[in-house]
């Protein structure tokens, strides 16, 4: 049997470390074929990788390749730069075997980030069955060029994010028994994956690029005995995390996931980002808090009529209003998402969205308001960007990230509309702020503790915040 070796790039720890769920499905999937085995540089940071690929001496050897930047405009990280050196560079030193790149990040820029790590070949999108063509071809010396999807420095196989079967049929991650999962369980997270694709057509968003914009539904069964059975494995302190762009589209499917879950009478904690206002429910809340979900994350971006429309989000504000007041009803801890500066964004727009943070937001939960819009190829924010004129059709976009900025709400002012909401709102972060303070943090977790609190680590620190603010340390 030939080997392949596949490599997690990803180092980044916040806002902790994510397990990497790509590479785990791409495994499960590739072992009755190829002996495969997972070099995770999580934790080890690409220190041990040169000794694996001498003792493993595989035939292939492939890199997940996830984060590009951090989506911030006033931070300058560019993750590609420690993919390369602590991962490819050593690696093309000492092999000459061919190295495969992969993962969402990979995915927006596929070209180009083969260009920048001067890997041999690309796979754009979902990797389980392109990654299996490309391999048998490689393995029998044959032509690869014109494989749907597949990238050479030379060629590009016909781009096509289409079905590439039936994603139920896939078979799980089981992560926990494919890397050492410990280091993870300290934050405790299980990432799981309900469907691909994203049909939804918000003007600067990557996903449908990435997982196509057809959706490819798991049968909640299988999905539910995935989750029975890790927790069996992991014990009850581990979350299980829907990594969907968008949990609860299409309509339907997430009640029945949670419906399962109650069925099976599995008790584990859940969460999951990506709650669209659009289909939001009663019921979808009523089952979601009876099947285990202790936090959610609301992205609605805007909440001013015209921003919502102009950033093409598919829903109205009778929709997010729903949402919130269904929150507080249930008092499900939420994080929400407010994203600044797209076209037709000023001052007016910025208010209205503050005066639905005001008026309908749980003071209890938390708030963040970026600005600034990345701006990726192929999205129609790409195209709004070049026919103003703030972007040439040369432009890279890969590193620097080029961010957009509305003409009445420029960089500079939307981050001081930003800094004096968040002041004047005890609940509202600037999205910029990813970390709290060390001393914050310690007292929250010595409150945790001491209270035996459960509760998110966000609604502790909010309170702790405000306890500061009363007593004038803030
Ligand atoms: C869920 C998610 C999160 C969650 C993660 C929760 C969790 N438990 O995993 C949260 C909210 C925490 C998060 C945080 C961040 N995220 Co995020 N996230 C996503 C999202 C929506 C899904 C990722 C996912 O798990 N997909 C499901 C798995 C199965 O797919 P996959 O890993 O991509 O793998 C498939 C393919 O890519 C491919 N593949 C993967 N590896 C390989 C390797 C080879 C060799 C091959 C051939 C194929 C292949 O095959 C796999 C199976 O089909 C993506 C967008 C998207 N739709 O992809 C953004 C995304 C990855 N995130 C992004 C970013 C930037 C971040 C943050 C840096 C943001 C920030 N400022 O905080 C952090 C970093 C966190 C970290 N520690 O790494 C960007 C990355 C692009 C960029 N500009 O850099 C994305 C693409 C969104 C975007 N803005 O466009 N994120």
């Amino acid at each position: 049997m030939m080997k392949i070796l596949l490599v997690n790039t990803n180092t980044e720890k916040f806002p902790y470390p994510i397990p990497p769920l790509g590479i785990c499905l791409i495994a499960s999937f590739l072992q009755e074929h190829y002996e495969v085995s997972i070099y995770d540089g999580m934790f080890d940071e690409g220190r041990n990788l040169e000794a694996v690929v001498n003792s493993f001496n595989p035939d292939f050897i492939g890199f997940s390749i996830r984060n590009v930047d951090e989506v911030v405009p006033e931070r300058k990280t560019f993750f590609l730069e420690g993919v390369y050196s602590q991962f490819i560079a050593p690696v093309r030193k000492i092999t000459t075997v061919p190295l495969i790149l992969g993962g969402s990040g990979y995915t927006i820029f596929p070209s180009e980030i083969l260009e920048y790590t001067g890997a041999d070949y690309g796979i754009a999108g979902e990797g389980e069955e392109t990654l299996l063509a490309l391999l048998g071809k490689l393995g029998k010396g044959e032509d690869v060029t014109g494989i749907p999807n597949v990238f050479t420095r030379e060629s590009q196989g016909a781009q096509s994010l289409k079905k590439e079967r039936d994603y139920d049929k896939m078979p799980w991650s089981c992560i926990d028994q494919k890397l050492d999962f410990k280091p993870y369980t300290a934050r405790g997270v299980y990432s799981i994956q309900t469907k691909r694709g994203c049909a939804l057509q918000c003007i600067y968003c990557s996903y449908p690029l990435i997982e196509g914009k057809q959706y490819r539904l798991r049968a909640p069964a299988s999905i539910s005995a995935e989750i029975e059975e890790a927790a069996a494995r992991l014990g009850p302190e581990v979350t299980f995390e829907f990594v969907d762009s968008t949990f609860n589209e299409p309509r339907g499917h997430a009640e029945e996931i949670c419906r399962e879950l109650i069925r099976r009478k599995i008790k584990v904690r859940l969460r999951t980002m990506g709650i669209n206002p659009r289909n939001t429910s009663r019921e979808l809340f009523s089952l979601m808090k009876e099947a285990g979900f202790a936090q959610i994350d609301v992205t609605p971006d805007s909440a001013s009529p015209s921003l919502i429309r102009s950033l093409r989000k598919g829903f109205t504000t009778g929709d997010i209003q729903r949402t919130a007041n269904l929150i507080r009803e249930f008092d499900m801890p939420s994080m929400w998402f407010f994203l600044f500066g797209g076209p037709g964004e000023n001052r007016e727009t910025f208010d209205e969205t503050l005066s639905f943070i005001d008026n309908f937001i749980n003071p209890d939960d938390l708030v963040y308001l970026s600005g600034g819009l990345r701006v990726y190829p192929g999205t129609r924010l790409y195209d709004v960007s070049l026919k103003e004129g703030r972007i040439a059709a040369s432009d890279l976009l890969l590193h620097p990230p080029f961010f957009y900025f509305s003409k009445d709400s420029p960089q500079a002012e939307l981050k001081s509309w930003i800094d004096a909401a968040c002041l004047e709102r005890l609940n509202c972060l600037p999205g910029a702020i990813s970390n709290p303070p060390q001393e914050m943090l310690r007292e929250a977790v010595a409150l945790r503790q001491s209270e035996g609190i459960n509760e998110p680590m966000f609604r502790t620190l909010l309170r702790i915040r405000k306890k500061w603010k009363a007593d004038g340390l803030l």
